[in-house]
């Protein structure tokens, strides 16, 4: 298409670039490459200069400053939108006159372009709330849109992002239901036994949506049992939900390679191709990434082979969240075990003044011989663009997050990590985005039972001082 969209461009049609669709104006790109671009504005396309502490890939609500009047950002003004990418354009002389927006991440870089009809923008207007949606009404109706409107929101730089997390499977009747365990156990206590029922799925997810979350995501719990493409219910799921959510949906759960009972092969790529194309932004892989992790760790060769690695091959790191489900487990001193350790805080049932995070896989059911800090550096390397940091010990309990678990995998690695499992009151928010170099926190049951609605924690967040969304 490539002589086509230059053509389109320089008779100054009608043109909105997203992400890529920014990136590919320029002369050439180092993402995968060098490749060339179409080379109607004069740049490179770099990776994003990790080594300055800034995390790549460079994943959330980020600020704009304007450069010029670009029509389209109108109704942006001091709010955030959402950015998803780890390679970059820089602003130059030789494209100044293309310019209408910048953002900072470490450096300046362009966020958004205009020349006449032709737009684009490297933040995801799609994915950016409703301030996101009022760039394409722009873009799509440019003479009936009204003059500025006032603006609100304070942002200036990559905001923290509040997660609200649904963990779905089918319950005994066969529906597809939200549920929430205590350490990983979703049955209720009652003599039925039965799978806890919070809610429906898409219902629940818009809900959260409108309430002002940062980003959904969806865990298949029981994927690992079922095998993804089989559980259609999900796939609709997505399709429903993305219709009217309109920030980034994650979704988890199954993702491997599977043979099934006709003995056809389903590749990790196409059971997530399959969710892509549903509407899922990101997926997240629980345990095929430990397994892999612990066969890189023994052979110390990439094959390329495995889920992770093919996935973040073909559709970017910044797709691929690896969730962890450790386990704190006690020892009397480091050298009791190859992994790393910490020194806790309270000491263990039998005076254990260390523990270590054993992995697990089957949400939580088998413990392996991995480390959650070895398994983060080892899927860094393997391709992951994000971490779920989970931690059985403190799913549901409401006493907040394991903050040494989060500082210790955070502090190991220079992609983004998600705090996650305990979340109780707005209090916790605060504590581990300071405590901890945590990106994002994630948190279930106390949405779910509606006990401290999103835009409290948000609320809270600001009268800390920590920059949000809003
Ligand atoms: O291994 O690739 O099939 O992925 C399975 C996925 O399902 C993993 O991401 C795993 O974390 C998740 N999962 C499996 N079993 C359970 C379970 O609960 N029985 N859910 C489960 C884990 C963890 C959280 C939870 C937080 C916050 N849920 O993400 O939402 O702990 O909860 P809280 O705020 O209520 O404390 P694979």
């Amino acid at each position: 298409m490539a002589e086509a969209l230059c053509t389109h461009i320089e008779n100054d049609r009608p043109f909105l670039g997203i992400c890529l669709g920014l990136q590919l104006l320029f002369d050439s790109s180092e993402e995968n490459g060098p490749v060339n671009g179409l080379g109607l504005i004069p740049g490179v396309v770099g990776r994003f200069n990790s080594l300055n502490g800034f995390r790549v890939p460079h994943i959330g609500w980020n600020a704009l400053q304007i450069a010029k009047d670009s029509e389209i950002l109108d109704d942006i003004g001091d709010r955030h939108v959402y950015f998803v990418h780890s390679y970059r354009a820089m602003p130059s002389n030789d494209n100044k006159e293309w310019v209408s927006s910048t953002c900072n991440y470490g450096d300046d870089f362009i966020a958004s372009i205009r020349r006449g009809n032709v737009h684009a923008v490297q933040f995801h207007p799609e994915k950016s709330g409703d301030v996101g949606l009022s760039v394409l009404r722009r873009f799509l109706n440019p003479k009936s849109q009204g003059s500025k409107k006032p603006t609100q929101g304070k942002a200036s730089k990559l905001a923290k992002r509040v997660i609200a997390c649904l963990d779905v499977r089918t319950n005994d009747k066969g529906d597809l239901v939200v549920t929430k365990g205590d350490q990983y156990d979703v049955r209720e206590q009652t003599k039925e036994n039965e799978v806890r029922n919070l809610g429906k799925p898409v219902e629940l997810a818009g809900q959260y949506y409108q309430d002002g979350a940062d980003e959904v995501s969806f865990l298949n719990i029981t994927g690992f049992r079922d095998f993804p493409l089989g559980d259609l219910p999900m796939l609709q799921v997505l399709r429903h939900t993305s219709e009217n959510v309109f920030v980034p949906l994650t979704v988890g759960g199954g993702i491997r390679d599977f043979t099934d009972a006709n003995g056809r092969y389903y590749s990790s790529l196409e059971v997530a191709s399959e969710y892509f194309r549903s509407g899922a932004d990101k997926i997240s892989i629980g345990s095929d990434a430990v397994y892999a992790a612990e066969e890189y760790i023994k052979t110390k060769v990439k094959t390329g082979k495995s889920s992770l690695e093919q996935i973040s091959k073909v559709y970017g790191n910044q797709a691929v969240v690896v969730s962890i489900d450790p386990r704190r487990v006690y020892v009397q001193g480091p050298n009791d075990v190859q992994f790393k350790t910490i020194r806790v805080p309270k000491p263990g049932p039998n005076g254990e003044e260390y523990a270590w995070y054993q992995c697990t896989v089957n949400g939580g059911r088998e413990g392996r011989s991995i480390g959650a800090y070895e398994l983060a550096k080892v899927v860094e390397e393997l391709g992951a663009g994000e971490i779920l940091l989970n931690c059985i010990d403190c799913d549901g309990q409401g006493k907040g997050f394991d903050i040494d678990l989060i500082k210790l995998i955070s502090d190991a690695v220079s992609i983004p990590v998600i705090a996650s499992s305990g979340a109780g009151a707005v209090e916790h928010f605060s504590e581990v985005f300071m405590k901890t170099n945590a990106s994002a926190a994630l948190a279930a049951g106390i949405f779910h039972r509606k006990e401290v609605p999103i835009q409290s924690v948000k609320a809270h967040l600001l009268k800390e001082g920590i920059e949000v969304r809003i």
